[in-house]
C-alpha cells in the first residue's frame, strides 16, 4: 500500500520551511523514524523523521523548495500489515488518513523530538556564527521568507539591513529590490558585493551540488561580513603552561565531583575575563555609524564549538563572576547542548570576545577571524613539551601556542602585544594577579 508523507507542523506559527536537504532517494528502503528531509526555518533547522518504514517510490519536493505544512513530500510503499492508522494528530505513527481518490494513506509526520537546532541569532550587533567559530549572523531572526532571503543572498545583500514594509516589518522581494537600489546609488557601494558566478566544474569531472545548510550560510555571511569590515591583525605568543597543567591535573577530580571537566578552555575563560577587565578596549565594540566606541561593563565570552552541523558559538555570561569550577560545568553543558542542537537563541547572543580552542584537535597555530561587533578573538592551538632555554640550559616546558586576532580600528599593535603578553605572564605565574 502506498502512503503519502506530508510535512508536519514544525513549530508554532510556522507555516512553511526551506527544504535544505533530502536525506533519502527513490528506491531507498527506510526505517520508521529515519530522518528523510531537513527543513530550515528562520529559527531552527529540523530533521523530519519518517513515521513508517517502507520503500520510497516518489519524492515530490526538491532541495531548495519552500515547503508548506501539510504539503506532500514523499510517497512510500509499505507492507499492508505494517500500516498504522493513527487516531490523533501530533504523535508518532498518527494521522494516517485514507484518501478515497488516490488509494493512498496520508501520514502527517511528527517532528523528531530534540532534533531542532537553534541558530545563532544576530542581536542588535552582538553576533556570534557561528555557528565560524564564528559570530552569530545578524540575519537569523529577520522576518523574511526563505525565498526572499535567498533573493537577497543572490544579490549579495545582508537581509538584516533591509527594511520590511509588510506587517510586523516583514520583508518582501520588492523591499529587497528597493534596498538594492539604495545600496547601488549610495556612495558606499562596497556593501553591494554580489556573488560571482562559479565555473561549470562538471567540464572537468563529476560533481554534486548540494544546498548550503543554514548554519553554513550563516557562517559564510558572517565571515564575509567580518573579513570585509574589520581590518584584522594577528599577534602570536607561546605561554609556558607547565605549572598550570600541573594545577589542572591536580584539581581535575575536584571539578569532576562538581559535574565538570577542568580543561584548558575553562582555564582560559577565567583568565580571559581577568584580561578583559585589565584591558577594557578588548571588551568593546566599534560603532562607526555613530563614531563611537562602546565599552561593556559585563563580561560575556563566546566559545567556538565544533559540531557535526558546523561551527556554533554559544556565549558564557558574566564569566568574571563565576569560579573555575562553575565555568567548567557550564562550558561542558553548552558544548554538549551545541552538539545536540539544543542551544537556545538566547545562549547564542551577546558575546563580547571569543575563544576558539583547536588544541584538542591539533595544529601549531592559526589565525581566527574576529566576530562581527567584537574586537578580538583568542585562538588556542595544541600545547606541547618543548625545549626552552632558561638560566643557561634547555629545559622541557609545556608550551601553549596562542594567537590573538584583533580589530585594528580600535586596537593597535602595542595593545595586542600587551594583552597577549599579560595572558602569557599570568598563565606562567598565576599569582601575579594577586599583586
Ligand atoms: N592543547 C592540548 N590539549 C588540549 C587543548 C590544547 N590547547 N585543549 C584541549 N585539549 C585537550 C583536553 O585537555 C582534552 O584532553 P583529555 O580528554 O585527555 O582530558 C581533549 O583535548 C579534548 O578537550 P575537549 O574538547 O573535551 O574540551 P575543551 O574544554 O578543551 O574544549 C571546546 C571544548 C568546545 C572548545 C572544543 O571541544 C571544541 O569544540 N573545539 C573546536 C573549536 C573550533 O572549532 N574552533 C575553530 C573555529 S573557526 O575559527
Amino acid at each position: 500500500m502506498k502512503q503519502e508523507i506530508k510535512l508536519p507542523e514544525i513549530a508554532d506559527n510556522v507555516v512553511s520551511g526551506f527544504l535544505s536537504r533530502i536525506l533519502v532517494k527513490v528506491g531507498d528502503v527506510i526505517a520508521k523514524d529515519q530522518s528523510i528531509i531537513e527543513i530550515e526555518t528562520d529559527k531552527a533547522a529540523t530533521d523530519i523523521p519518517s513515521p513508517l518504514g517502507g520503500k520510497i517510490v516518489d519524492i515530490k519536493v526538491n532541495a531548495g523548495d519552500e515547503v508548506r505544512v501539510g504539503q506532500t513530500i514523499m510517497i512510500v510503499e509499505v507492507a499492508t500489515d505494517s500500516v498504522v492508522i493513527p487516531t490523533e494528530v501530533g504523535t508518532p505513527s498518527q494521522t494516517a488518513k485514507a484518501s478515497a481518490e488516490s488509494g493512498m494513506v496520508s501520514e502527517k509526520l511528527p517532528v523528531q523530538s530534540g532534533a531542532v537546532r537553534h541558530e545563532v541569532p544576530a542581536s542588535a550587533g552582538m553576533t556570534t556564527p557561528l555557528a565560524a567559530s564564528l559570530p552569530l549572523p545578524t540575519s537569523a531572526f529577520v522576518p523574511a521568507s526563505p525565498s526572499v532571503r535567498r533573493f537577497a543572498r543572490e544579490l549579495g545583500l545582508d537581509i538584516s539591513r533591509v527594511k520590511g514594509s509588510g506587517p510586523g516589518g516583514r520583508i518582501s522581494d520588492d523591499d529587497v529590490k528597493a534596498h538594492a537600489k539604495d545600496v547601488i546609488q549610495s556612495p558606499k557601494t562596497s556593501q553591494f558585493a554580489g556573488y560571482a558566478e562559479v565555473p561549470d566544474f562538471s567540464k572537468w569531472g563529476p560533481v554534486e551540488a548540494q544546498p548550503m545548510s543554514r548554519i553554513r550560510t550563516i557562517t559564510a555571511e558572517s565571515t564575509v561580513n567580518s573579513w570585509q569590515t574589520i581590518p584584522q591583525v594577528v599577534q602570536f605568543e607561546k605561554a609556558d603552561i607547565t605549572e598550570v597543567e600541573k594545577f589542572r591535573l591536580a584539581s581535575k577530580a575536584a571539578v569532576e565531583r562538581a559535574g565538570g571537566k577542568l580543561t584548558m578552555t575553562a582555564i582560559l575563560l577565567k583568565l580571559t575575563a581577568m584580561a578583559l577587565k585589565q584591558f577594557p578596549k578588548f571588551n568593546a565594540s566599534v560603532d562607526m555609524k555613530n563614531n563611537q566606541i562602546i565599552y561593556k561593563n559585563y563580561i560575556n565570552i563566546g566559545i567556538a564549538v565544533d559540531t557535526e552541523q558546523g561551527l556554533l558559538v554559544p556565549v558564557v555570561r558574566d564569566v568574571d563572576k563565576k569560579s573555575l569550577t562553575e565555568l567548567s560545568v557550564e562550558l561542558g553543558g553548552i558544548a554538549e547542548r551545541a552538539r545536540l542542537r539544543k542551544l537556545t537563541s538566547e545562549e547564542m547572543q551577546g558575546g563580547n570576545f571569543t575563544i576558539s580552542n583547536l588544541g584538542g584537535i591539533g595544529g601549531t597555530s592559526f589565525t581566527p577571524i574576529v566576530y562581527p561587533n567584537q574586537v578580538a578573538i583568542l585562538g588556542v592551538s595544541k600545547s606541547a613539551i618543548e625545549p626552552v632555554y632558561q638560566d643557561g640550559a634547555f629545559v622541557p616546558r609545556n608550551m601553549l601556542p596562542l594567537s590573538l586576532s584583533y580589530d585594528h580600528r580600535l586596537i593597535d599593535g602595542a595593545d595586542g602585544a600587551r594583552f597577549l603578553g599579560w595572558m602569557c605572564k599570568v598563565l606562567e605565574q598565576p599569582f601575579l594577579t594577586w599583586l
